[in-house]
C-alpha cells in the first residue's frame, strides 16, 4: 500500500500547507483565461456592464437551448433565482420542501414569509420521498420544491403526481444540476420551473449567479420584470419586484465555461470512477452511485459510512483534515436542525429519520479538473488506513 504522504509533503516544518496546495471540495472549475480576457476587453470598450447586457443575453440563449427550455432568465445567484421563482409562482402559507439539502433552498421560503415543512427523504436516493410529502400536506399548503440533490434527478413522476392530486405548485432546486437529465430529459423542463445556481463551487460557474428555467411565457416575462425592480421601459414600474441581475463580467464567465463543460464532465467522471475502485471493498462504505444512462455532470462524489462502518463519518473527516483534505459534510445535519427551522419546528427530527440518518454519514470528497489521480490515490489511502486499522 501506498504510504499517506500529504501533510508531509505539504506541510513545511509542521505549517499549514497554502490553500492552493491543500484538496478542497468545491475548487472551482474555470475555463479560458485568454478567452476571458477578450471578453473583458469588450465589456471596458462597451461600457455596458449589467441590466440585461448582450452577454448575458448571449448566455441565457445558449442555456436555455444547450437544456432544450424555452427560456432562461439569468440572476445575481441561485438563492435570489429561487426567492423569484417562488414569488412569480405564488408560493404562501407553507411550502413542502427536504430538510437534506442546502439551506438556501428553506431560507428561500422563510426570507418572504413562508414557512418552509420538511418531509423525510428516501434513504437510498436521498430525494424527497412522494409519500412523505403526501404526509406533511396541510390546508396551508401551497406548493413543493424537489431538489435534484448532487445532480441525480429526483422523483419528478411522484412529485407532479401529489402536487396535481392537492393543486399545489411544483418547482425544483436544481442548483446541482445543470447540465444532468432524468429519464432521458434533461433537467430544467420540469415542473412550472427549474433554478440552477452558477456560484464559484458549482459544475459550471458565473462567479456568482443562476438563473430560473421554464417552458412558461407568461411565468418567464413575470420573473423578467420581478428581477429588475418591475421596470417596464425607463419611468414605468408596472410589478413588485427586486434587484436580481446578473453582470455582464458573470456572464462573461459563464460564456468561457460553457466552452470547458465537456472537460469539466469528462474529469469529473473520471475521478468518480477512480474514487469507485480506490475505495471498493471498504465496509460500511459506499460511493454513491451515478447512472450511466443519464447525463450527469459528476460534481460531486459523495460517500456513505454506513453503521458497518468500523469508523464514524467523523473520524473519517477528520482524518481527512488532518491530511489537508477539505472533505465536507454536506448537508449536515439537515436544516431542521439550523437555529431558524429548531426554533420554529423543535421536533422535526421525530419525522425527519431517513433525513438524520443519511446527513449523519455522508462524506462529500473532492473532485475536479485539478485533482488527479495521485491525489485522489492518497485521499482513499487516508480513508483505507483508518477504516483497516
Ligand atoms: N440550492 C442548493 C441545493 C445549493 O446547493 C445552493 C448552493 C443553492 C440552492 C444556492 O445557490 P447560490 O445562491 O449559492 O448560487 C457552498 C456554496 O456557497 C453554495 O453556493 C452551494 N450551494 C453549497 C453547496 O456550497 P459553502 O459554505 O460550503 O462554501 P465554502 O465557502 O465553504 O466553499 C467550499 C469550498 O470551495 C471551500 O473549501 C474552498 C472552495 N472554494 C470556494 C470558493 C467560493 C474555492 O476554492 N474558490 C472559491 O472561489 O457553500
Amino acid at each position: 500500500m501506498k504510504k499517506i504522504t500529504t501533510s508531509r509533503d505539504l506541510a513545511i516544518n509542521g505549517a499549514e500547507p497554502a490553500f492552493e496546495q491543500q484538496l478542497h471540495v468545491g475548487r472551482p472549475n474555470m475555463g479560458s483565461r485568454e478567452a476571458f480576457i477578450h471578453y473583458v476587453n469588450d465589456i471596458f470598450d462597451r461600457r455596458w456592464l449589467s441590466n440585461n447586457g448582450p452577454l448575458v443575453q448571449e448566455l441565457e440563449s445558449r442555456i436555455a437551448s444547450h437544456i432544450g427550455v424555452r427560456h432562461c432568465v439569468a440572476m445575481s445567484n441561485g438563492t435570489v433565482a429561487l426567492e423569484i421563482a417562488i414569488r412569480a409562482l405564488g408560493m404562501a402559507g407553507e411550502v413542502i420542501v427536504p430538510s437534506f439539502t442546502f439551506i438556501a433552498t428553506a431560507h428561500a421560503l422563510h426570507w418572504q414569509a413562508i414557512t418552509p415543512v420538511f418531509a423525510d427523504i428516501d434513504p437510498v436516493t436521498h430525494h424527497l420521498d412522494p409519500a412523505a410529502v403526501r404526509r406533511m400536506i396541510t390546508p396551508r399548503t401551497s406548493g413543493i420544491i424537489g431538489v435534484h440533490l448532487w445532480g441525480r434527478g429526483a422523483p419528478v413522476a411522484g412529485l407532479q403526481e401529489v402536487a396535481e392530486e392537492h393543486g399545489l405548485k411544483l418547482m425544483f432546486d436544481a442548483a446541482h444540476a445543470f447540465g444532468c437529465s432524468h429519464n432521458g430529459q434533461m433537467i430544467g423542463g420540469f415542473g412550472a420551473c427549474e433554478v440552477l445556481s452558477f456560484h464559484a463551487t458549482k459544475f459550471f460557474n458565473t462567479f456568482e449567479g443562476g438563473a430560473v428555467v421554464t417552458n412558461d411565457d407568461e411565468l418567464a416575462e413575470k420573473m423578467r420584470l420581478m428581477r429588475n425592480f418591475g421596470f417596464i421601459g425607463l419611468d414605468n414600474v408596472i410589478h413588485p419586484g427586486t434587484n436580481g441581475k446578473m453582470t455582464e463580467i458573470s456572464a462573461a464567465m459563464g460564456l468561457v465555461n460553457l466552452e470547458a463543460l465537456d472537460s469539466v464532465v469528462e474529469a469529473n467522471r473520471r475521478n468518480y470512477e477512480t474514487y469507485l475502485r480506490m475505495l471498493a471493498g471498504l465496509p460500511g462504505i459506499r460511493v454513491l452511485p451515478y447512472d450511466d444512462r443519464e447525463r450527469n455532470n459528476y460534481q460531486y462524489v459523495v460517500l456513505e459510512v454506513a453503521e458497518a462502518c468500523p469508523q464514524t463519518r467523523d473520524a473519517i473527516i477528520e482524518a481527512l483534515h488532518a491530511e489537508n483534505v477539505r472533505a465536507r459534510k454536506y448537508f449536515w445535519p439537515g436544516c431542521h436542525r439550523m437555529k431558524p427551522y429548531r426554533d420554529l419546528f423543535p421536533h422535526a427530527g421525530l419525522m425527519l429519520t431517513n433525513t438524520e440518518r443519511v446527513a449523519n454519514g455522508i462524506v462529500v470528497l473532492p473532485t475536479g479538473p485539478t485533482l488527479d489521480e495521485v491525489a485522489i490515490g492518497t485521499i482513499a489511502d487516508v480513508i483505507r488506513v483508518l477504516v483497516e486499522s
